[in-house]
């Protein structure tokens, strides 16, 4: 089953957010199957955003994802990668579409809510680097019968 690595950086947590970001995931019908509150480091940070390392905001990103605070998760179903890509909206938030949650909640690229992995690969690789295999939770919602025509 498909899965990926969501994020609620420090400008989510801080804003009161949590809550509202997780309730959509859910009420679209994915499961979460991995979920903790955590201080990031600076070690954490620079191997998370390890893509951007030559970009000219590079600092700013590892200074603020380790500024306080976030709430990282995991969660799964078919296709989780790219609707929760969806669900999260465009990068920068004053752009994204309304009814996405940056488009929803913010006005700025650098406080811009949270991270979604953007391909499958990228899921695996986060999803390593941030949790522990027996930090995960496999499980089967009862309500699956209900969100997928077997
Ligand atoms: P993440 O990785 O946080 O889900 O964001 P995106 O996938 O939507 O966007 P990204 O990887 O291109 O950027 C990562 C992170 O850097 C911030 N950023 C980005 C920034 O502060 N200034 C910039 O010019 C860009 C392009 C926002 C998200």
């Amino acid at each position: 089953m498909e899965r990926t690595f969501l994020a609620i950086k420090p400008d989510g947590v801080q804003r009161g957010l949590v809550g509202e970001i997780i309730r959509r995931l859910e009420a679209k019908g994915f499961t979460l199957v991995g979920l903790k509150l955590v201080r990031v480091s600076k070690e954490l940070a620079e191997k998370h955003y390890d893509v951007h390392r030559e970009r000219p905001f590079f600092p700013s990103l590892v200074a603020f994802i380790t500024s306080g605070p976030v709430v990282a998760m995991v969660w799964e179903g078919d296709g989780v990668v790219a609707a929760a890509r969806k669900l999260i909206g465009a990068t920068n938030p004053l752009t994204a579409e309304p009814g996405t949650i940056r488009g929803d909640f913010g006005i700025s690229i650098g406080r811009n809510l949270i991270h979604g992995s953007d391909a499958i690969e990228t899921a695996q690789r986060e999803i390593a680097l941030w949790f522990a295999p027996e930090e995960l939770v496999a499980w089967q919602p009862a309500a699956t019968a209900w969100l997928v025509e077997s």
